[in-house]
């Protein structure tokens, strides 16, 4: 049965090889904005097709619904197989050559009979490019810089590498004279757990020198566009970057346009003609006169709304909220009173638990469980269960050391094994203060098998959370193939946590399935799986993507008192 990621990609690839074909824009547009939407859908598709309700799905129409039921079925959509007769599928990489749109494609392709991206960049080398209507030796030097500039961009950036690169330059740009403010904006500020490129607002009435600065940043390689109020760089790793420059008197106007997403500034606009007013970049327009914003708050006052958070703004629901008074109290780092999963030198980690234990209180956590790695993770020099012993009468020694200021849990982050059984038996589980259950190995195992071992694991009577239940890392590898569905039906029975890993190249619970969890009623607990005292900064990155999924206070088993927390623990043991 095919996930919503195998169903986003068909409906980008249909979307592209309509766009080669010459298909009408208000087509490719409808399964492109059908893509997203399964990509971001909290649910497997599948649910709502068995349940008779693929039209609830945003943006899925009677077409849309006619090829997923297609693709569920059978597996394959006849409509894709005839259009890969008329367009080769392997056209659909030339789209991400920068410079090179569909209709030059078409030409390249139909004149020179090529469909390889490496074929195309053969034809570029000999110079077979220039001679082709409205082509020149320029266009094929775009293309072949193009094509190099893919190779360098792996695909969109981590929102962990994005953040403090995008901070650097703010910092740099706030130094340059007659800058008022500077802010991130796009994908960035809405803390998507990865960007596509980095945007950036200033305010300054002299856009010049900010521009200046900007292309001069250290490690760019190439300036892409500047212009009077937007420039475009890309860094030697492949990194782009744009900074807008706008008035300071109309910089709320200008940060809540680029900080989108588009779909929530379109829902703003139409509030905005319901009310007379025309919503732009720059400012509102009525029939007598302008409205400029200086700040975010005055803008979305004008529209009768209170303040949305960037990281809700998504268009999933919060303009609704936002009219009706009922937007989230969203959680915040400070709440966070309990690092659940923590890795000290009794496994992997690089800090003793003494050291550990004071870095944690010192960021504010009143509780900090450890939990090194089980046996069969040999890499990570995982404990046997006799080594638990003594790192039990360790942590009651440094517990004396550290008195009040925070308490130490025994914990441990038992491995998940292949064949579904945990690493530790039952009656020693049992002696843990807590239970963090992961996988590591066979993520690849088919999508029966992998649910049914994270469904054990919750159903055993000693686990308290999952940990990065899906075992993604963003950029290296997807997550196992899970029924998620059955995975939150299991938890939300046994009440089981279930993780959002704060490491950036985790994020795992992502921030939909998170916002499914809490639909669910399904207790999530953010941790930072930390190795280093630096690792508990990550706490950040988790919090954004609780955030993101609307997550309150009360979501959170971390945010509790330690006395509710513990006598939470207690119930499960
Ligand atoms: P990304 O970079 O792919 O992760 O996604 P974003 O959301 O950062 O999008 P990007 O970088 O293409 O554009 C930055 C912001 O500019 C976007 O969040 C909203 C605004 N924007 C861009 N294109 C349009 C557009 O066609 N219409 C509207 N209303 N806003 C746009
Ligand atoms: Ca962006
Ligand atoms: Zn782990």
């Amino acid at each position: 049965m095919m996930n919503n990621r195998q169903l986003a990609d068909t409906f980008t690839l249909i979307a592209n090889l309509s766009e080669i074909k010459g298909e009408v824009i208000y087509v490719i547009l409808a399964y492109r904005k059908a893509s997203e939407n399964l990509m971001t859908l909290g649910r497997e598709a599948s649910e709502y097709w068995k349940e008779g309700k693929l039209r609830e799905i945003p943006a899925v129409g009677k077409a849309i619904s006619e090829k997923i039921d297609e693709l569920l079925t059978t597996g394959k959509l006849e409509f894709l197989e005839k259009l890969k007769q008329e367009v080769p599928a392997s056209l659909a990489d030339w789209l991400q050559v920068p410079g090179l749109g569909p209709r030059k494609i078409s030409l390249i392709w139909r004149t020179l009979n090529i469909t390889a991206l490496s074929e195309l960049e053969t034809a570029a080398k000999n110079g077979q490019l220039r001679d082709l209507p409205g082509m020149g030796v320029k266009s094929e030097s775009t293309i072949l810089e193009g094509i190099a500039s893919l190779a360098r961009r792996s695909g969109r950036i981590p929102l962990g590498r994005a953040y403090p690169l995008a901070q650097q330059i703010i910092t740099t740009l706030k130094r340059v004279k007659g800058v008022v403010a500077a802010e991130s904006a796009g994908s960035l500020r809405r803390m998507r757990s990865t960007v596509g490129d980095l945007d950036i607002l200033v305010a300054s009435k002299d856009s010049a020198a900010v521009m200046e600065a900007f292309i001069n940043l250290p490690g760019v390689s190439r300036v892409l566009g500047k212009g009077e109020t937007k420039s475009s760089i890309e860094f030697t790793d492949g990194v782009r970057a744009q900074v807008w420059v706008h008035a300071p008197e109309k910089f709320g106007t200008a940060l809540q346009y680029a900080t989108g997403s588009k779909d929530h500034n379109v829902q703003l606009r139409q509030i905005a003609l319901a009310k007379g007013l025309s919503l732009s970049e720059h400012s509102f327009t009525r029939a007598n006169g302008e409205i400029f914003c200086a700040t975010e708050q005055e803008v979305y006052k004008t529209l009768g709304l209170p303040w949305i958070p960037p990281e809700l703004r998504e268009d999933h629901g919060e303009v609704q909220a936002a009219k009706e008074n009922k937007l989230p109290n969203l959680i915040e780092v400070k709440d966070i009173k309990a690092d659940l999963q923590t890795h000290s030198t009794w496994s992997d980690g690089k800090l003793s638990m003494l050291e550990m234990a004071q870095a944690a209180a010192k960021r504010g956590m009143k509780v900090i469980a450890f939990t090194d790695h089980s046996a069969s993770l040999g890499v990570t020099g995982g404990l046997k269960m006799e080594d638990h012993k003594k790192q039990a009468a360790e942590i009651k020694k440094i517990q004396k050391q550290l008195g009040d200021k925070i308490l130490v849990l025994h914990a441990s982050e038992v491995e998940i094994k292949a064949d579904g059984t945990l690493d530790y038996p039952d009656e020693f589980l049992a002696t843990l203060d807590l239970v963090v259950a992961s996988m590591h190995t066979s993520l690849r195992q088919t999508r029966e098998k992998v649910t049914q071992r994270t469904i054990n694991a919750i159903r055993n009577p000693h686990v308290d959370i999952i940990g990065h239940p899906t075992g993604r890392l963003i950029s290296d590898r997807e997550g196992a193939d899970l029924d998620m569905e059955a995975v939150f039906k299991a938890a939300a029975e046994t009440g089981v946590a279930l993780e959002i890993n704060a490491h950036p190249s985790r994020l795992d619970l992502d921030d939909r399935y998170a916002r499914r969890a809490k639909e669910l009623g399904i207790p999530i607990s953010i941790n930072t799986d930390s190795h280093s005292e630096d690792d508990f900064d990550n706490l950040f990155y988790g919090v954004a993507i609780a955030r993101r999924a609307w997550l309150t206070r009360d979501d959170v088993i971390n945010c509790w008192s330690t006395k509710k927390l513990l006598s939470w623990l207690n119930k499960k043991h």
